[in-house]
């Protein structure tokens, strides 16, 4: 089928709305009508070859929709079912196998490759083929995905605003609530308030975090920090952060979260913490320097990292959706939409930080 998609043509180069020629779902994906999705700071990272994903290419990995066709062996969802998309995995690798899909063996063929599940291409122009993003390609108004990819979700709540939910949102909170699990009454940094860094602080809340001290330097996302549940903020640019937060938490906190892909933030984070504390890393960072004596091993701190909140997102995000209908996760306060014709400038707003998390409608 034809279908309206933001193609990568070239590095660095603006996404063109175009047609593009869809194939049939296989027997283990499934066809979405596109409601909307998410903008991710990876799909930058992608259009501009950062990653070398192949081009041309259809990116979009936060998409939400409706089944519109299952293949043959696809037994979890149905016609008609709303779905967010999330990241693809192989299913049988020891990781996927142990319940840990975001540290499949092959996250990064599956996700950056270009290629479906079975190594092959479902989009096509003019006869050449067109990379596959994250098993999805939500940058289009139908989108073939991975049975894996796909969550179903209950449809009581605006389709529209869920996409992010497959990736930023999940990574931030799930950060928090899978893989640090702090307890009632402990305290975290989180350092960067994006979108992945603002999930965090909500789940923060949401486990009862005594103090949850959000760091950035634009002022406007501080404030919204302070509407999600940070109870203190601290703007960069004027404040050495190690100093107050250990000031504000009298020695520092147990948790911190770094978003930001700031190099010098993952010490930092780290040495804001209090004797035992540990820090997740989820912004992407190369290479940074630690005194790994001093600010991990003498107080028993640890480092670790984290990939999509470490979420299973069938289990993850249905319980997300639960807390955002009883009013503990607010995430739409993140959101701003736009037409997919204004994906262009739905980037350009993210990077610019007016836009917290954009999502473009189909
Ligand atoms: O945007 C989604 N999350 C990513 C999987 C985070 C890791 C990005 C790695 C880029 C090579
Ligand atoms: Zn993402």
């Amino acid at each position: 089928m034809k279908v309206k998609a933001a193609v990568t043509h070239g590095k660095g180069e603006d996404f063109q709305i175009e047609e593009v020629e869809l194939a049939d779902p296989t027997a283990n994906e499934v066809l979405v009508k596109v409601v909307a999705s998410g903008v991710c700071h990876t799909d930058a990272v992608a259009r501009d070859q950062e990653v070398p994903v192949p081009l041309p290419a259809v990116l979009g990995h936060e998409g939400s929709g409706i089944i519109e066709k299952v293949g043959s062996n696809v037994h979890t969802v149905e016609k008609g079912d709303h779905v967010v998309l999330s990241f693809s995995s192989c299913g049988h690798c020891e990781n996927c196998l142990s319940g840990h899909p975001a540290y499949c063996l092959y996250f990064n063929d599956l996700n950056f490759g270009g290629k479906m599940n079975d190594n092959t291409n479902r989009i096509k122009q003019d006869g050449e083929s067109v990379s596959s993003f994250f098993g999805q390609s939500s940058f289009g108004t139908f989108a073939i995905a991975n049975e894996r990819n796909v969550v179903k979700v209950d449809k009581d709540v605006d389709l529209a605003l869920l996409g992010p939910l497959g990736c930023g949102i999940q990574t931030g909170s799930g950060t928090v609530l899978n893989k640090l699990q702090p307890n009632f009454g402990e305290t975290i940094a989180v350092f960067g308030c994006g979108a992945v860094g603002l999930s965090a602080v909500m789940a923060a809340k949401i486990v009862g975090c005594s103090q949850i001290i959000a760091i950035d330097v634009h002022e406007s996302r501080l404030e919204l920090a302070k509407e999600l549940g940070a109870t203190h903020v601290l703007n960069g640019k004027e404040v050495d952060t190690v100093e107050e937060i250990r000031k504000l938490t009298g020695g520092g906190t147990n948790y911190a979260v770094e978003t930001t892909s700031v190099p010098a933030l993952a010490r930092q984070s780290v040495q804001a913490l209090k004797p035992l504390g540990i820090s997740a890393v989820v912004g992407v960072t190369q290479e940074t320097e630690f005194n790994v004596f001093e600010d991990i091993m003498a107080l028993g701190k640890g480092l670790v990292g984290a990939i999509e909140g470490n979420a299973i997102p069938q289990l993850f995000i249905p319980k997300l959706i639960a807390y955002y209908k009883n009013g503990q996760f607010p995430f739409d306060k993140l959101i701003n939409f736009y037409e997919l014709e204004d994906i262009n400038q739905a980037f350009a707003d993210s990077k610019q930080g007016t836009t917290v998390k954009p999502i473009v409608k189909m």
